[in-house]
């Protein structure tokens, strides 16, 4: 059984939707092993997006994902990484199709509501930083 990294980013819990995007999540056949709605300090951020340092946005995504309380849950299943990322759309929301968590809810690239890991690598590299000593 696989497992990703999930984050209901700050303006996702600013927006009150938590209960939508668990909703998708669930009824895709998902199951949550771990949830915490907790706020990031600036060092787990940079690690946590530690591919984008170069990147010009990346001061401004550190802001923002530090910004508030966020969700983050560990969400297993089959191909979950590839499961969960197809539930969330594509990471600017205006090309995200409709029926996607992002092209439901979000038109801003960074403003886009949820996280999925990208890979099973990234998925056991986040996990380990979001909930160290996860028993599998
Ligand atoms: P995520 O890592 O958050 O799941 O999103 P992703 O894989 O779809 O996209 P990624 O390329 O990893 O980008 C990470 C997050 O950075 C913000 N971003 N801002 N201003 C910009 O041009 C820009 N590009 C990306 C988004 O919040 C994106 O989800
Ligand atoms: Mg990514």
């Amino acid at each position: 059984m696989e497992r990703t990294l999930v984050l209901i980013k700050p303006d996702g819990v600013r927006r009150n939707i938590i209960g939508d995007v668990i909703a998708r999540i669930e009824r895709k056949g998902l199951k949550i092993v771990a949830l915490d709605l907790r706020t990031l300090d600036r060092d787990t951020a940079k690690t946590h997006y530690e591919e984008h340092s170069a990147r010009p946005f990346f001061e401004s995504l550190v802001e923002f994902i530090t910004g508030g309380p966020l969700v983050a849950m560990v969400v297993e299943g089959e191909r979950a990484v590839e499961a969960f990322r197809a539930l969330a759309g594509a990471t600017d929301p205006v090309a995200a199709a409709p029926g996607t968590i992002r092209g439901d809810f979000a038109l801003e690239v960074q403003q886009n509501i949820v996280h999925g890991s990208d890979s099973t690598y990234s998925a056991e590299r986040e996990i380990n930083l979001f909930f160290p000593g996860l028993e599998s």
